[in-house]
Order: C-alpha cells, then sequence, then structure tokens
C-alpha cells in the first residue's frame, strides 16, 4: 500500500459561465483541437487538432498549417505537443501508432521521426508528454500514457525519452537514454490510470493522475506523481506518489482532477495565502461523479491551490515513510521498478 498525504485547501465552488469573447475567427480543416501551447518569446501559438498542427501567431493570425494525417482512412489525434527550446523545435506525437515527430518551429514540417510507440495509440487512451530537463543537461521528453488492458510495446506508464538534435532519426529509440516505469501486467486491468496533467518543477517532473484507490475498491482518487530529472536509473527508482485532495465548501470531496496549472500567483494571493517571495501554486480543477466510483464529472467543480513547498514535503514524508527502518509500506507493489526500502534517494530542495 503507498503512503498517502492529504492536502485540503477548501477554495470554492462555481459552475462554468457560458460567457466568452472571439478573439480570432479563421476556417480549418481540423475536426477538433487537442492541445494547445504558447511559446514563450515568439509569442507564437501552436496548436496540435485531429490530423492538423497549426501555428498562429501572438495576434492569433493563422500563419502555417501541415496536416499529421497518415493516410486516408486513420485520423491522427494530437496527442502530445511540446516546445523543445533547448533545440528550438516542436516535438509532437499523435494516436496513428503513437509515434512522434521533432519539427521546425516556423514552417512545421519535419525534422526527425520516431519509429516507436510513444503516447498511447488509442485515441480515448490519455497521454500527458512534456520537454523538460534531463540527466546530463539533455533535454528529455517526459511522458505519462494509459493503457487499458492493451500492452503496446514501448508504451510505459511513465517514461523519460532523450532528444538529441543530432540523432533525429533515431530520437526516442535509444535504449540506454531512455528510462521507464510500467505497471506490472497482471495489474493493467486494474490500474487503469488517466493522466490529466504534467509539469516540472525545480529537478522534478511531475505528473498528476486519477486512478483507482486499491485493487479492491474502484473509488477513483487523484494523485500526483513524480520522477528524479538527474537520476541515470534505468527503473525509475526515485518514482514517488502521493495523494491529492480536495475538498469543496459542501464539505465533499472533489476527486476528479479534470485540469491544472503551475505558476507564480499575483500579490494579493501571496499576501493571503502567506506564499514567500517567489513561491509557486498549483491551481487545479476538480469535479466529481455521481457516486465516487463514478468517473463522468456532474456539472459542480472546485478549484483547489497547493503550495508547491507543500507538495515536496509530502513527496519527502512519503519517502521517508519509505527508507525508515521497518517502513516498507511504501512499496508500489503494482509498479515494475518500484523497490523499497532502502533504494530510493531524492534530494529534495
Ligand atoms: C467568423 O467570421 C465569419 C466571416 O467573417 C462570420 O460569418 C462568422 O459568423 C464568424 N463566426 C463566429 C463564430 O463569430
Ligand atoms: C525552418 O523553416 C524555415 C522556414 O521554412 C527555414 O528558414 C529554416 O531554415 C528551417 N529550420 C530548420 C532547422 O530546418
Ligand atoms: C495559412 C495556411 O497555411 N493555410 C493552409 C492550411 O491548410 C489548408 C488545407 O490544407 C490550406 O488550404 C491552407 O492554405
Amino acid at each position: 500500500m503507498s503512503s498517502q498525504y492529504t492536502f485540503s485547501l477548501l477554495i470554492l465552488i462555481f459552475s462554468f459561465v457560458n460567457n466568452y469573447a472571439e478573439v480570432a475567427n479563421f476556417t480549418l480543416d481540423s475536426l477538433e483541437f487537442n492541445h494547445m501551447t504558447v511559446h514563450d518569446i515568439t509569442g507564437d501559438v501552436y496548436i496540435g487538432g485531429v490530423d492538423y498542427i497549426h501555428r498562429l501567431d501572438e495576434d492569433l493570425l493563422l500563419i502555417s498549417n501541415i496536416t499529421t494525417k497518415p493516410d486516408d482512412e486513420t485520423d491522427n489525434y494530437n496527442k502530445i505537443l511540446s516546445i523543445n527550446y533547448n533545440d528550438n523545435n516542436l516535438v509532437t506525437c499523435g494516436s496513428d501508432k503513437g509515434w512522434c515527430q521533432i519539427r521546425n518551429l516556423t514552417d512545421l514540417s519535419v525534422l526527425g521521426d520516431s519509429d516507436k510507440y510513444v503516447a498511447a495509440p488509442n485515441v480515448e487512451d490519455s497521454t500527458v508528454g512534456f520537454v523538460a530537463p534531463g540527466y546530463d543537461d539533455k533535454p528529455m521528453l517526459y511522458v505519462g500514457t494509459s493503457k487499458r488492458g492493451l500492452v503496446y510495446d514501448g508504451v510505459e506508464a511513465v517514461s523519460g525519452r532523450q532528444l538529441e538534435e543530432a540523432l533525429f532519426h533515431t530520437i526516442f529509440e535509444s535504449q540506454y537514454k531512455q528510462t521507464a516505469v510500467g505497471i506490472s501486467s497482471i495489474y493493467h486491468g486494474e490500474y487503469f490510470v488517466i493522466y490529466i496533467q504534467g509539469f516540472s518543477y525545480d529537478g522534478f517532473s511531475y505528473f498528476l493522475v486519477v486512478q483507482k484507490l486499491y485493487r479492491s475498491d474502484n473509488s477513483y482518487i487523484t494523485r500526483i506523481v513524480r520522477v528524479c530529472q538527474e537520476r541515470d536509473d534505468n527503473y525509475y527508482q526515485s518514482y514517488t506518489e502521493v495523494t491529492l485532495q480536495c475538498d469543496g465548501r459542501d464539505s465533499t470531496s472533489y476527486n476528479l482532477l479534470q485540469a491544472a496549472h503551475v505558476m507564480r500567483p499575483a500579490s494579493d494571493l501571496v499576501t493571503s495565502l502567506s506564499l514567500e517571495d517567489g513561491e509557486h501554486v498549483l491551481f487545479a480543477v476538480f469535479a466529481k461523479g455521481e457516486t465516487p466510483q463514478d468517473l463522468t464529472p456532474l456539472q459542480q467543480s472546485a478549484v483547489c491551490m497547493y503550495k508547491m513547498t507543500d507538495i515536496e514535503q509530502a513527496f519527502t514524508d512519503a519517502i521517508s515513510g519509505c527508507v525508515d527502518p521497518g517502513g516498507d509500506d511504501y512499496e508500489l507493489y503494482y509498479i515494475q521498478g518500484s523497490t523499497c526500502p532502502g533504494t530510493v534517494h531524492i534530494n529534495v530542495q
């Protein structure tokens, strides 16, 4: 059983407002949009949709678009869209075999291709991926994928894949530059994990997931998972999970994470939460179903804020629980490559 650490910073409940302003209007061939990312420096907006990748300028004018459709029959849903600032390119992956491409940031042309499953090839299966620092100061693509029942070659639960400019043709290939944890095959059906969001923070890559509480309990919970970016280990022994709880004003638990973002809050929030200067906060929107076992969200939702320092502390506590003499109850028995106690060494700031 995994160690659990519970947060409950109660904030507010709201219903979604049907109010929006149109800022851009153009016709695209895409059936729908899957992901969007904004370039920190140029302000360009990249959109990954079904069968298309689009680039808009900072005034939201369509500048370029390129098709990702492999053939007339197959639709290709965008699964990963992340800018690699280190090498100045765009990493995209789609539902078409879960393959990835490295693309020119200007005209979106393909500079390198993976010939290996990276994202979940099923449209319904979740994938979260982002480029962040890896060991050796080289950028890595961190990927979280679910595999509902099916096992695809090369698709792991959480993996890091080194992106090397000089090796475009084998970007996601090299075995020694790839680290991963997988869910043991006997638990695939039972430990269906939904990857919602991922981010990089202070030396770690984090994934926010919704999953079942235990094998014997079909209630869903939200967890935050992390791996260390500096470690050069094959099995991601730094893999750790803690539970994120969000209680609404109605004193019920909102168990289903819908969206999340880490940022430095504005000054009034810094004051009211007594944050240190520069301290980051995870903002998370949660919903709940009819029952804790139900994944279909009801209308009402709750926003919870978690200080990143509290989250880091929770991981430290979870790991101490693991490495304390006799404290072997931290082992995540359904995760391959998770060993405990004694082998986990994480430098926590
Ligand atoms: C987008 O622009 C077109 C032509 O300018 C207009 O006919 C259409 O109503 C606009 N769409 C929306 C949703 O406003
Ligand atoms: C990216 O595309 C632009 C415009 O087509 C081109 O000028 C540039 O050389 C390309 N960069 C790379 C790395 O291929
Ligand atoms: C701006 C731009 O490149 N638009 C193109 C997007 O794709 C459609 C369909 O392939 C083209 O017709 C547009 O010219």
